[in-house]
């Protein structure tokens, strides 16, 4: 197939939703053809079968951006205009969230990089894909117009980002180009995933093309890579977890697939393994099962007593296996099985490995492709165990005005409707929420950088149209504020999502660290708000939604304001919408919560 045709008639499986693909009509281009480099990297675009780019325009990109725009008709990818390039990135992170697939996003020229390179951090921490394109230049200083293209070029712009993705190119001819985008998606979506940087010389863009290029099959590009375990570990593994008294599953990062949902949860009943989970990544184990123990500082005290008899823990690529063993004290001696295949990107700069746990057997494998054989080998269950008494969700009236209060309230008025949470906060407790299914709960930011969890909820919300899940972000209101801009793309791509705004004033986690800090050194602990809260004035944070076009409600001062002003944004949402409700939260965390951000060593 000639680049030409690739770009008229491929067929597209991966449809961009009707909605998303009815704004930002381009006016017809009339006949068409590859005449210039960046034709070439829009083609090889489209043969990814990626729906959208979010962008942050630039004039480094000038010619990709009008090759999507007039050569590709603006489809298969769609541009989606984003206010700040740490927005486009972290769209295209929520979006790997749901799909497990990587999306693209353009940056413009180091200016716009350095501006994506916290969100890059994030996707990179949480092991999402993505195609991350730039450019630069002209690399050949003839070429370079005055000054402006001379501050947007760098030596080796991909340095910026090198230690936080996969892997980065700056190919120099359109053949080159097209190879850089086929090698950076397959290292992208292969696990463990992670980002990748592209850059392309503006030269490179808008020079003609003189030979097309010869067609190519892209699937034998990038073959599947085999990331099941070797059989015999498998036995291993199982006859180790056959043989134990009590088994502890670690359920780490996992894919969203319902099917292997089911499988892991088979392999705990017939082992009768208590499970913990971990709010940094997405929903792994139903979190109201008997077998479930709670996250990891929300353990329950009667689930500790359990884990006193804990000989093997099985790990499923658990974010910080050495962090929870530190924390688990009362299981030193059991035998770990770890399941990972994160060790296959560790490098020296990032830190994001963790500690190097103790493992008593390694399955380099993808836990998604191992439970299922470990669960052949031992076999189901057939007589029934002792089983826990699930975990209740807290029935009592909070004191105050709380994040508790948020989640009782939406527990109350969206019943058993299918919800995607996909952000909460720091300060959030897995108690209040239980998670029943993959799609219940994406994972947070992934690199803890503040600010991403409106541009993931929007990514996120996006994957979800036509799931009939109802996107929910439940957001700090200093995470919502750093990355506010977020909500105007939902607004104008038609992406409906519920904002509900955990307002403190304040940044709070931060205050405890002072209060710490002035309790270590016999100080006033009563400063620590200073530097801290966002009072005086006060933000209207339902006015900043509502500025960009969403459905402002609050702010919302009293408990009993709060149902009613989440049905009404319910109600905005399900009419197509972007709602944004204004909770003024009290300053503080849950007992719990305090307890574990100021236990020593924190
Ligand atoms: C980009 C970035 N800046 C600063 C921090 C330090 N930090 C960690 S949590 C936090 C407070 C976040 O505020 P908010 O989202 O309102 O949540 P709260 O702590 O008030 O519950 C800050 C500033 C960070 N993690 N990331
Ligand atoms: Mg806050």
């Amino acid at each position: 197939m000639t680049p030409s045709q690739s770009a008229t008639a491929r067929a597209k499986t991966n449809a961009a939703d009707p909605a998303v693909a009815a704004v930002e009509r381009p006016t017809q281009a009339g006949a068409n053809a590859p005449g210039f480099g960046s034709d070439v990297i829009a083609d090889a675009l489209r043969s990814l079968d990626i729906p959208y780019i979010a962008l942050t325009p630039g004039a480094s990109y000038r010619g990709l951006h009008d090759s999507i725009v007039n050569y590709l008709g603006n489809s298969a990818p769609q541009m989606l205009l984003c206010l700040h390039e740490e927005a486009a990135v972290a769209i295209a992170h929520g979006y790997a969230k749901v799909t497990g697939k990587a999306m693209a996003a353009a940056v413009h020229s180091n200016v716009g990089l350095l501006h994506a390179t916290m969100a890059m951090f994030n996707a990179w921490c949480d092991r999402m894909p993505m195609l991350v394109l730039g450019a630069t230049g002209p690399v050949d200083a003839a070429k370079r117009r005055p000054w402006i293209d001379w501050i947007h070029t760098a030596r080796d712009q991909g340095a910026l980002v090198r230690e936080y993705t996969k892997w980065d190119d700056q190919p120099s001819s359109p053949a080159a180009a097209r190879e850089a985008i086929l090698r950076g998606t397959w290292i992208a979506n292969t696990a463990p995933q992670g980002p990748v940087y592209i850059n392309f010389d503006a030269e490179l863009q808008e020079a003609k093309v003189t030979d097309e290029l010869p067609a190519i099959d892209v699937a034998r590009y990038m073959p599947p890579i085999a990331t099941a375990a070797p059989p015999d570990l498998v036995r291993e593994a199982a006859a180790m977890l056959k043989g134990a008294k009590q088994v502890l599953i670690l359920a780490g990062r996992a894919s969203r697939s319902v099917d292997v949902w089911n499988t892991r949860i088979a392999l705990a009943e017939a082992l009768n393994a208590r499970v913990v989970t971990d709010l940094k990544i997405g929903a792994s184990f139903p979190t109201d099962h008997p077998l479930y123990a709670g996250a990891p500082r929300a353990v329950s005290p009667e689930s500790i007593e359990g884990l006193k008899n804990v000989d093997v823990i099985l790990s499923l690529d658990w974010v910080d296996l050495a962090g929870a063993m530190r924390y688990a004290g009362p299981m030193p001696s059991a035998k770990v099985i770890q399941i990972s295949l994160d060790h296959r990107i560790h490098n020296g700069w990032s830190m994001d490995y963790q500690g190097l746990p103790p493992v008593d057997l390694m399955l380099s494998a993808d836990p998604d492709l191992v439970v299922p054989e470990l669960l052949k080998e031992i076999g189901k269950n057939a007589r029934p165990h002792a089983v826990p008494t699930p975990r209740s969700i807290p029935d009592k009236e909070p004191a105050g005005f709380t994040n508790e209060h948020i989640a009782r309230n939406l527990r109350k008025v969206l019943k058993d409707r299918p919800v995607t949470y996909t952000h909460l906060p720091l300060s959030w407790d897995d108690h209040w929420m239980p998670f029943r299914h993959p799609l219940d709960y994406v994972g947070s930011d992934g690199g803890g950088g503040v600010g991403g969890g409106p541009g993931i909820s929007v990514g996120a919300a996006l994957a979800l149209k036509g799931t009939g899940r109802l996107p929910v972000a439940i957001c700090g209101d200093g995470d919502f504020l750093m990355g506010v801009t977020a909500v105007w793309t939902a607004v104008h791509y038609k992406i409906p999502l519920l904002f509900v705004l955990a307002n403190n004033r304040s940044f709070y986690n931060d205050e405890l660290h002072q209060e710490r800090m002035a309790r270590a050194r016999n100080r006033p602990v009563e400063n620590k708000w200073i530097g801290q809260r966002m009072s005086d004035p006060e933000v209207d944070l339902a006015a900043m939604g509502r500025a960009q076009g969403a459905v402002g409600f609050g702010p919302i001062t009293k408990p009993a304001d709060l149902a009613p002003a989440l049905e009404k944004a319910i109600a905005a949402v399900d009419s197509g919408q972007v709602a944004v409700v204004d909770v003024r939260v009290e300053p503080g965390y849950t007992a719990v919560m305090t307890q574990a951000m100021t236990r020593a060593g924190n």
